[in-house]
């Protein structure tokens, strides 16, 4: 099948999920069930709920547990945490995934709130629909709040603040940020994945290690696009990151650098993922998808 319709295929099953496993609109408070949904549903690009499902199908043991809630999961951390940064507070952004962001849609408490309502949401519905499996219910409620908590996501999102307010970061800093801000959410999607299929520790240390590859790629690769893309082609702000006085790859390394570090972390990605059982074929197209946005 042609990559690109799989890629479809796969976030058509993930969008049916995301309806079935959030809050009605109308259920009370419709408000705030309201923002969740317009967050949640305003697109976006599903890399790491695919991710998820596409590190899942690696692997083929009977009885293997259905990956989709977890997908789910792992999408509604990952857009609890935009909208808080687009708060007033922290970017202060107008315009994500080509909408208005959540607190112009609604309001800033509103905002805040279906932020609180998404993270909270992710781990009941790990809770709800691996209770007949509670060791891996377990194993992915500690993969995805180690990933989302102070250490990691949290964490490289207070550095990214500091950094913005005393400029000056250098590489170690800086990769440190992007290590926790952005790849974390990737390396426990590729994790969970092979959590959900039953996959050796072994081969989910593997996943993490390509995840790690493939979320700095894809940070850097953001970075870039920051600089060199249009905002109605991102859907979101574009030239924000120089005007704020952020540390990027760009402004820390170049452009033509940063270049060379995210080419060199997706072929370590795509040469971690060939350790692998399987057919990593969609996954290596991924990797090397993300790379074509460069050009
Ligand atoms: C508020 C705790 C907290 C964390 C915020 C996600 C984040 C951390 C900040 C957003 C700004 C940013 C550039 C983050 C790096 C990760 C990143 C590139 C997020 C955007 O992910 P995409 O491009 O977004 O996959 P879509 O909308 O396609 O899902």
């Amino acid at each position: 099948m042609d990559h690109g319709e799989e890629f479809k295929g796969l976030v058509a099953s993930v969008e049916a999920a995301i309806d079935r496993l959030l809050p009605g609109a109308e259920e009370p408070s419709a408000r705030l069930h309201e923002a969740m949904r317009y967050s949640m549903m305003a697109g976006g690009k599903r890399l790491r709920p695919v991710l998820v499902v596409a590190a899942w199908r690696l692997f083929d043991p009977p009885g293997k547990a259905d990956p989709l809630a977890a997908a789910v999961a792992v999408e509604c951390v990952h857009t609890y945490s935009l909208v808080h940064d687009d708060l007033p507070c922290m970017d202060n952004d107008d315009l994500r995934r080509g909408r208005p962001t959540a607190h112009r849609a609604f309001d800033e408490a509103t905002a805040l709130l279906a932020g609180d309502a998404l993270l909270t949401r992710a781990f009941a519905i790990l809770g709800e629909a691996y209770a007949a499996t509670p060791a891996l219910a377990a194993s992915l409620v500690r993969e995805l709040a180690d990933a989302a908590g102070s250490r990691r996501l949290i964490g490289g999102q207070m550095e990214d603040l500091l950094a913005e307010r005393a400029p000056g970061a250098g590489p170690d800093l800086l990769q440190f940020i992007h290590l926790n801000k952005t790849a974390a959410m990737i390396e426990a999607s590729l994790a969970m994945g092979g959590l959900c299929a039953g996959a050796p520790e072994r081969s989910v240390e593997t996943l993490r290690a390509a995840g790690r590859d493939l979320g700095l790629a894809f940070q850097i690769v953001d970075d870039i696009l920051d600089t060199t893309s249009d905002t109605s082609t991102l859907g979101k702000t574009a030239g924000k990151d120089a005007r704020a006085g952020k540390a990027t790859y760009v402004s820390v390394h170049g452009l033509d650098a940063a270049r060379r570090i995210a080419r060199e972390r997706s072929e370590s990605a795509v040469s971690t993922l060939r350790g692998l059982p399987g057919d990593t074929g969609f996954l290596r197209r991924l990797a090397a998808d993300l790379m074509a946005r460069t050009h």
